[in-house]
This record gives C-alpha cells, sequence and structure tokens, in this order.
C-alpha cells in the first residue's frame, strides 16, 4: 500500500549497565510498546572504553568524560532502534530529564525517574536530535538486512 513508502523517524535507545543490572529491561520494553514505539533492531554489548568514548566523543572535553566512560564500560548494555513518527523527540520526552534524583521529583512517570539513580546512573539513552540518531544508529548497526552489530563492539 502507499503507506509503506512512509518513513517512520527511528532513534537510538540504550539501556545503560545500571538498567540491565537493575532488571529493567522488561519494564523499559514494555513502556516502549505500550508508547506505539517498534523495536526495529535490538542487540545485547559490551562496550570496551574505546567504542565508549567514540560514542560519547561529545563530552570528551567534560569533567565527568572519565566517571561516564567508566560507568557505560562497566556491563552490558542493551541498544535498541525505535521507530515511530516524531520518534526523537517522543523518546527523549518517554526518558525524562538526565538527572534521575529531578526526574523523580519533576517527571515521575519518566523512565528515568522508574529506573534510574542519579545524575550519572540515569538508565537510559536518548540520541538528542536525527543527525545524532543517525550517527548512533549506524555506530551500533550495520546497514545490512541482517542487523548484525558493527565489529567493534562484542556482541553478547
Ligand atoms: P544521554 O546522552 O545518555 O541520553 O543523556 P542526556 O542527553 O540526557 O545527557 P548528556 O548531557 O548527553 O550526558 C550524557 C550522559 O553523561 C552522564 N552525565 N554525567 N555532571 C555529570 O556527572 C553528568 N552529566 C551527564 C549521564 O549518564 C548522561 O546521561
Ligand atoms: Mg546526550
Amino acid at each position: 500500500s502507499s503507506n509503506r513508502s512512509i518513513e517512520k523517524e527511528r532513534t537510538l535507545a540504550i539501556i545503560k549497565p545500571d538498567g540491565l543490572f537493575g532488571n529493567h529491561s522488561d519494564r523499559i520494553k514494555q513502556v516502549i510498546l505500550d508508547s506505539h514505539f517498534n523495536i526495529a533492531k535490538e542487540t545485547v554489548v559490551q562496550l570496551d572504553e574505546e567504542s565508549a568514548a567514540t560514542f560519547y566523543a561529545e563530552h570528551s572535553s567534560k569533567s565527568f568524560f572519565a566517571s561516564l566512560i567508566n560507568y557505560m564500560t562497566s556491563g552490558p548494555v542493551l541498544v535498541m532502534v525505535l521507530e515511530k513518527e516524531n520518534a526523537v523527540a517522543d523518546w527523549r520526552h518517554l526518558i525524562g530529564p538526565t538527572d534521575a534524583r529531578e526526574a523523580k521529583i519533576t517527571d515521575p512517570q519518566s523512565i528515568r525517574a522508574m529506573c534510574g539513580l542519579d545524575l550519572q546512573k540515569n538508565c537510559v539513552h536518548g540520541s538528542d536530535s536525527n543527525k545524532s540518531a543517525e550517527r548512533e544508529i549506524a555506530f551500533f548497526f550495520k546497514e545490512t538486512s541482517s542487523d548484525e552489530a558493527v565489529a567493534n563492539h562484542d556482541e553478547l
């Protein structure tokens, strides 16, 4: 049908190490599906320092960078490509503010309020723009029909 030609917007979501350790994945995925996202691709990877630093390169000059890399490499992460209309903004809205402690006060229904701990351990990532989404999706997934994760991460 003609609907097939309408490309849904895509964003990259990550359930961070504290999210996986805390067994929040199933609950988060339920929120994702209840919010009418399609999970187009999904992989579990263990980031190494180099790949985490590349992924968060925009923060390389920040005081929290080393700590962020340590956190993001502390265990496996679940990476998903989410699809729907307005996916980037809608996913950012659903996850809530960066600081999970703030989220618990200002946005208690948000994923970070439900599953996050603080400013760093905030459980989930969401692309901040269409341009970031494109880069981040290409970072984790080859553009092939087999949806293989790229070779610089260890797929689990
Ligand atoms: P994300 O990129 O992970 O979706 O988070 P975000 O856009 O809400 O926040 P961003 O500013 O991009 O920060 C990236 C991640 O770095 C950690 N962070 N630590 N001052 C701090 O200690 C600090 N600020 C940020 C968080 O894990 C944040 O999600
Ligand atoms: Mg960000």
